[in-house]
Parts: C-alpha cells; sequence; structure tokens
C-alpha cells in the first residue's frame, strides 16, 4: 500500500532547484511519484513504506542541498 506525505523543503529559490529536488526524491528505491511547490516548500511524495521512510526522504533533501523541514 504506497502512502503520501508532505514534507517542507526550505533553501529553493528556483525552478532548478524544484527540479533537483524532484530528481533526488525520485531516485529513491520505494518513491513513486514526487512533486514539489517553490511556492509553498513543500514537497509531496508518494511511496511504498515497505521500501522507504519520511526520515530517509528527508535525509535524501539534504543530500540534494536543501533543508528539510519535518514529515508534514
Ligand atoms: Mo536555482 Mo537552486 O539557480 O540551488 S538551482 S537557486
Amino acid at each position: 500500500m504506497l502512502k503520501t506525505i508532505e514534507l517542507g523543503v526550505q533553501g529553493m529559490t528556483c525552478a532548478s532547484c524544484v527540479g533537483r529536488v524532484e530528481r533526488g526524491l525520485g531516485k529513491v528505491e520505494g518513491v513513486q511519484e514526487a512533486s514539489v511547490n517553490l511556492a509553498t516548500e513543500r514537497a509531496t511524495v508518494t511511496y511504498d513504506p515497505a521500501l522507504t521512510s519520511p526520515q530517509a526522504l528527508l535525509a535524501r533533501v539534504q543530500d540534494v542541498g536543501y533543508e528539510p523541514v519535518t514529515a508534514q
């Protein structure tokens, strides 16, 4: 069963930042879809909880260079 969560993502200032975060999250095993809203500074991620976790998604946001905020 897939789950969908929203994460806060701070530090994005342009559309390329959005692309980096979406691609970074999209490469995490178990992520089916990741979409980032620059205006609201949030990412909506649909994932398989058997394969990944909110903690891993937050870590990936940090790895690609942005500041994750607690899963919301
Ligand atoms: Mo846009 Mo984001 O030039 O780190 S890619 S500011």
